[in-house]
């Protein structure tokens, strides 16, 4: 029976970031942000970090998509979808250049001025993350990133000024994009991490990684205060990548691997809702010897500015096993989360071209467990397909396959708020326009209901074109959801 029971003012969406579509790198005052030395990659082949923007390198989000010129046409095309809710970040680097100084850029708060006023003409709720892989190269470069206090202050004066500017137009927003998505990071080092630093070779890549994300995590908890003095009514979030980690086998080891898999990836979560230091972690900093800084002022601060919502990230799920007799077993790599625990394959579930596992039921399963641990009201601002598309001989690109998935996704969605009782505020699928893939830096990664031709080179148009996926996407925010089975 169909199935219509989603609030009424439920937000149907789409997601993106700054730096993954405006473009425009170096306009109106715009400073360089760590995304903008990043060159492209593959799904092969990672993308490097440069030392500043260097001569005969290509750069995929130095034009992106060109959205910074191109919104109101963009715009356009997400009104006639019927998007009521639009998520974007801020370029942090628009607003302050190097990301240290006192004053705003006038014209970088100008600009997204037009743009919010813009949403809000065609009724699409602007959703806002404050930092989304985008700090100012500056602040990386010469203060380490968040391994540094002062850049708690820089952003915080950053928030202030944004929040202030436009507190009127925007009601949701988010403080740091898959905050979390950096505790991973002790295995990949050649990426930036969330909080703008790259390990040293000298350095105990878990450690930094704690110090930088309890300090972003005080930045969050800071800026959140702030908001609160700005306008009790803004609706403040954190923003988490959630890829739950099955354990692979029922061996009871495998179980206790799994929380201790999550834990690792729930610590941010935890300070963001609870406001305080878990005992996990505490116990870990001590066994290991880890200097970890934080004052008592930071602590109160943490106690007082926990989130309102749990946005997150959901694109897949993961295993991990300590039993060695499998032979489906890929590349699993180590995690020194519990003694011989390997992330492996999960032999249930096939995975897209980059090694991604698609597993509906396990949006389900994490709406439940994170309801179930915070009793926070949730919001899904990312989930999508990452796919090469084809465009055929009479222009038309028929993405079954992103229907497919989003379709499933959804439906599983809506078991979790109708029949497990989970508040879900929104739901905005991930390049809801095709745009420039983080982790790759491919722009045939796409995710869209609108194509973008531009290839991975940077040859192509630009011009906008609608999938097959538009209508059907269209369809879903009429009637409020899929048609239940
Ligand atoms: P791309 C890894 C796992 C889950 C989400 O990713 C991730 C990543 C990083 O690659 O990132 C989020 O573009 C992120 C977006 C990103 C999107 O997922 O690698 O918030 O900026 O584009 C999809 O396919």
């Amino acid at each position: 029976m169909f199935n219509n029971q989603l609030p009424k003012d439920f937000l149907w969406g789409g997601a993106v970031a700054a730096h993954q579509i405006e473009g425009a790198w170096q306009s109106d005052g715009k400073g360089l942000s760590i995304a903008d030395v990043l060159t492209a990659g593959s799904n092969k082949k990672p993308r490097r970090i440069t030392d500043g923007v260097l001569e005969n390198e290509y750069y995929p989000n130095h034009e992106a998509i060109d959205f910074y010129n191109r919104y109101p046409e963009d715009i356009a095309l997400l009104k006639e979808l019927g998007l009521k809710a639009f998520r974007t970040s801020i370029a942090w680097s628009r607003i302050f250049p190097n990301g240290d100084e006192k004053e705003p850029n006038e014209a970088g708060l100008a600009y997204y001025d037009q743009l919010f006023d813009c949403l809000i003409k065609n009724n699409i709720e602007p959703i806002i993350t404050l930092s989304h892989f985008e700090m100012p190269y500056h602040l990386a470069k010469e203060y380490g990133g968040f391994r540094d206090k002062r850049v708690i202050d820089f952003f915080v004066n950053y928030a202030e000024v944004v929040i202030k500017r436009y507190q009127h137009k925007v009601k949701y927003w988010m403080t740091f994009n898959e905050i979390n998505n950096q505790a991973d990071g002790t295995h990949e080092l050649h990426a930036w991490t969330n909080s703008g630093i790259l390990v040293q070779p000298d350095e105990n890549p878990e450690e930094v990684i704690y110090q930088a994300g309890l300090n972003e995590l005080i930045a969050s908890a800071k800026a959140i205060i702030k908001a609160r003095e700005i306008n009790p009514d803004l609706k403040m979030g954190c923003m988490m990548a959630y890829v739950p980690v099955y354990p692979g086998s029922s061996e009871p080891n495998d179980q206790m691997a799994a929380l201790k898999v999550m834990e690792r990836r729930f610590f941010y979560s935890d300070i963001h809702v609870r406001g305080e230091i878990p005992s996990y972690a505490i116990k870990k900093w001590h066994k290991k010897g880890y200097k970890i800084d934080y004052s008592q002022a930071e602590l109160e601060a943490l106690k007082e500015g926990t989130v309102d919502y749990i946005g997150f990230s959901y694109y897949m799920s993961n295993a991990v096993t300590t039993v060695d007799d499998r032979s489906n077993r890929l590349d699993g790599y180590s995690v020194n989360d519990y003694p011989n625990a390997k992330i492996v394959n999960n032999p249930y579930l096939k995975s897209n071209d980059w090694g991604w596992q698609i597993d509906s039921i396990g949006l389900r399963y994490i709406l439940n467990v994170v309801y179930q641990r915070y009793n926070k009201p949730l919001f899904i601002v990312e989930n999508g397909f990452g796919a090469y598309d084809q465009v055929e001989a009479d222009g038309s690109i028929q993405d079954d396959y992103r229907v497919s998935y989003l379709q499933a996704h959804i439906e599983q969605m809506q078991l979790a708020i109708l029949e497990d009782g989970v508040e879900v505020l929104g739901y905005t699928p991930w390049g809801v326009i095709d745009i420039v893939s983080f982790g790759s830096g491919e722009m045939e990664k796409r995710y869209g209901f609108i194509h973008v031709d531009k290839d991975n080179q940077g040859n192509g148009t630009l011009r906008r074109s609608k999938k097959s996926s538009f209508s059907w996407y269209q369809q879903i925010i009429k009637q409020n959801g899929v048609e239940a089975e």
